[in-house]
């Protein structure tokens, strides 16, 4: 892999967008878990006292890198050390959101503003006394509103912007030997698109009859797609509800509401001083604490 100039975040675009094609894997694309990459990286801010969230890149130390959540997500460092290894002046924690962000566009979805300046932790203790200990903080497929509403409240997120950001699962798959699910949710999984909520809203769903964790599977000749239980609270629940219902009718709508949340998303705990660097300061920039 070539290097890019130092700052020259179009170069790592273009060098991300080169390796997202990558026949024998899954779907012939590791677009879809680089977007569950950049998602895992900040899914875990607390927003109480301001820890967790992608600056930092902690998901490349322990307990963070062993949570159950994050596995499978190895392959997703994996495929982007070569341009970390290339470009030493990019921080983990800016290319991997930087490449979700990419492989979102590339799969044909909404350009999301993204900007530089995380930082990443020396050591796996520089990441415990900045951020305590994340782990479990990701949410679990098994439940229902109430713990989707747990987890995406403690990061500042609306029911409309849940709604908005669950649409990812418009993208890639389940992996037994990752989560224990299996299976895609739409038909073209390398492919962004609002068919999430139309499958979700139009089939009618029934738990799979195997010896794996209960999933749900839609009786269509020549489909085999999956739903989790959280993916249903979106239609159960009534207020999610209205949302699914507007996002499958209105793809636009969903592409600018996704962008807004994804870069909601990639920003939270992300404390830039004036030089555009977010410094690794216990509890968040020193400038914002209180
Ligand atoms: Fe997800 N997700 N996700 N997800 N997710 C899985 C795969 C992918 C939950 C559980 C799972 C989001 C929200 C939730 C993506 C993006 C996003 C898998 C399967 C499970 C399980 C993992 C595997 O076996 O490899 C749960 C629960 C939630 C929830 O909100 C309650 C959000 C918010 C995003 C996002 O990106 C904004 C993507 C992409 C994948 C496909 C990964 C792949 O390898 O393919």
């Amino acid at each position: 892999m070539a290097s890019v100039k130092n700052g020259d975040y179009d170069g790592i675009r273009n060098q991300v967008t080169k390796i997202l094609k990558r026949p024998g894997y899954d779907d012939g694309s590791i677009g879809p878990v680089l977007v569950r990459l950049a998602w895992h990286a900040s899914g875990t801010y607390e927003r109480k006292d301001r820890t967790g969230g992608s600056n930092g890149a902690g998901m490349r130390f322990a307990p963070e890198s062993n949570d159950g959540a994050n596995a499978g997500l190895e392959h997703a460092r994996a495929f982007l050390d070569p341009i970390a290894e290339a470009n030493p002046w990019i921080s983990y924690a800016d290319l991997w959101t930087l490449a979700g962000v990419t492989a979102l566009e590339a799969m044909g979805g909404p350009k999301t503003p993204w900007k530089p300046g995380r930082t990443d932790f020396k050591s796996e203790q520089a990441a415990e006394a900045y951020h305590g200990k994340v782990d479990g903080r990701l949410p679990d497929a098994s439940q229902g509103a109430q713990h989707i509403r747990d987890v995406f409240y403690r990061m500042g997120f609306s029911d409309q912007e849940i709604v908005a950001l669950s649409g990812a699962h418009n993208l890639g798959r389940c992996h037994e030997d990752r989560s224990g699910f299996d299976g895609k949710w739409v038909v073209n999984p390398t492919r962004f698109s609002n068919q999430f909520f139309k499958l979700l809203l139009t089939r009618k769903w029934v738990p799979r009859k195997w010896d794996g964790p209960l999933q749900y599977e839609a009786v269509v000749v020549g489909e085999k797609l999956m739903m989790l239980e959280t993916d249903l609270a979106l239609i159960k629940d009534p207020e999610f509800r209205v949302w699914a219902e507007k996002y499958a009718a209105d793809q636009k709508l969903f592409f600018e509401h996704f962008a807004a949340a994804f870069a909601k998303l990639l920003e939270l705990g992300v404390d830039r001083d004036g030089s555009g660097v977010a410094p690794l300061v216990k509890g968040g920039c020193p400038y914002h604490a209180g």
